[in-house]
């Protein structure tokens, strides 16, 4: 197998982390955007979209999402489970890692892709767009606190693919100063938790 890497990139990370608990070791290809390598015809033959991380096996199939590849990781490396251990856990896990996706991770990056220099010319800006994503990180951080009110974790009583979604897309804000702000005691508490395992810095 070979997992096409992008060393600062919030998705490839969450698999990064994921492989990290389960102990799985991958060979890496680190991708160079700053050289477009994930432009150039032969990579987008492993991923037409042009995104990273992408995992090549054995016989040449390529799976690419980041999720998709934890899933098929999950499959071959069952223990410790990242995914749930019940039917009700696995709906949770779903559910705590679309939530995490959609209202944190997406708009965080949108965030960072709509108002950074780095982004200028690799996309058409709108930074209203972007400064309206960081109103909306920090309204939903607000849900995401209430709910881990005595909870260790986002879904169940495990880490699980859902907390790393979480993880990279809180990461990522902070790296453009979208900030957990500190009245957040149950997110605080949790990021902090997250962040000291072993793993967090894969
Ligand atoms: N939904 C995809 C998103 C992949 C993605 O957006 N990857 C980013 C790195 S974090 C990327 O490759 N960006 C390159 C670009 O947009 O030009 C996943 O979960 O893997």
């Amino acid at each position: 197998m070979k997992f096409y890497d992008l060393a600062a990139g919030s998705n490839p990370r969450r698999v990064r982390i994921y492989m990290a608990e389960k102990g799985i070791e991958i060979p890496m290809h680190q991708m160079d955007m700053m050289k477009n390598e994930h432009h150039t015809p032969d990579y987008l033959k492993i991923n037409p979209f042009a995104k990273m991380p992408a995992l090549e096996l054995d016989d040449g199939t390529i799976l690419t999402e980041s999720v998709a590849i934890c899933r098929y990781l999950e499959a071959l490396h069952p223990e410790p489970p990242m995914f749930g251990r019940t039917a009700l856990e696995e709906g949770q896990v779903e559910m705590w890692n679309r939530r995490s996706e959609l209202e944190i991770a997406i708009p965080s990056a949108q965030c960072f892709q709509h108002t950074s220099d780095f982004w200028k010319d690799r996309l058409e800006q709108i930074p209203a767009w972007g400064e309206a994503c960081r109103s909306k990180v920090l309204k939903q951080m607000v849900i995401f606190d209430t709910h881990l009110q005595g909870r260790e974790f986002l879904a169940t009583d495990d880490y699980t693919v859902a907390d790393i979604t979480l993880q990279c897309g809180v990461l990522l804000g902070k790296g453009i100063g979208l900030r957990i702000p500190a009245e957040l005691e149950n997110l605080t508490a949790w990021w902090k938790r997250v962040s000291a395992r072993p793993t967090a810095r894969a």
